[in-house]
């Protein structure tokens, strides 16, 4: 069966006061993911080896495979919006009580894990992602990839929320200002309880 487009899980118009706009979403979840989906399904229809995958096996099976590289980053980027989405809500950046235990054990505090979220989203050079994932040792760490790589192909753990920090998610709101609009995401867009929710 071909990968769909999710719905998302808000109206488009429903993150605007929380710095997201009706134009951004509409683009980014209605032309620019629709765009990865349409792309891996015309891949998978012309590789016999990848029918019947997974998402998730395709991306294992295209890591790392120069030939395979475009059905890694439409794949890659399929999955990465599926968890994009439901990491942000209208009512965003409060802090549930498991999570904001573990960042300040791990982090230091709320402050410090915003910090580095923050280095990490900025200092990705050209497009890509910003991650907190729970690495396999058990501690919550803060990572980047480019493009439509993810924490789930480079092994460094389980991503508990995604910040997209490719131009289309944020050039229309904030303009080139990047560290603006992921410091808004950090206290106004991520949905923390998505993200405890996915801690296990
Ligand atoms: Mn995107």
């Amino acid at each position: 069966m071909a990968f769909e487009l999710p719905a998302l899980p808000y109206a488009t118009s429903a993150l605007a006061a929380a710095g997201m706009g009706q134009e951004t979403l509409e683009l980014h979840h209605g032309k620019h993911h629709q765009a990865y989906v349409t792309a891996l399904n015309g891949f998978v229809e012309k590789n016999d080896a990848l029918k019947g995958l997974s998402l998730e096996a395709i991306i294992a099976h295209a890591n790392g495979k120069a030939d395979l590289a475009p059905v890694f980053n439409n794949a890659g980027q399929h999955w990465n919006h599926m968890l994009f989405w439901p990491g942000m809500s209208a009512t965003g950046g409060g802090m549930p009580e498991r999570l904001g235990r573990k960042i300040a054990e791990d982090f230091g505090g709320i402050a410090p894990f915003k910090d580095a979220f923050k280095a990490a989203a900025v200092g990705q050079f050209g497009s890509g992602w910003a991650w907190l994932v729970l690495a396999p040792d058990g501690k919550l760490k803060v990572t980047k990839t480019p493009n439509g790589s993810n924490p789930l192909a480079t092994g460094e753990g389980t991503a508990l929320l995604g910040c997209d920090v490719w131009e289309h998610s944020y050039y229309l709101d904030f303009r080139n200002r990047r560290p603006d609009y992921v410091q808004n995401w950090l206290d106004k867009l991520a949905n923390y309880e998505f993200a405890q929710s996915r801690m296990g």
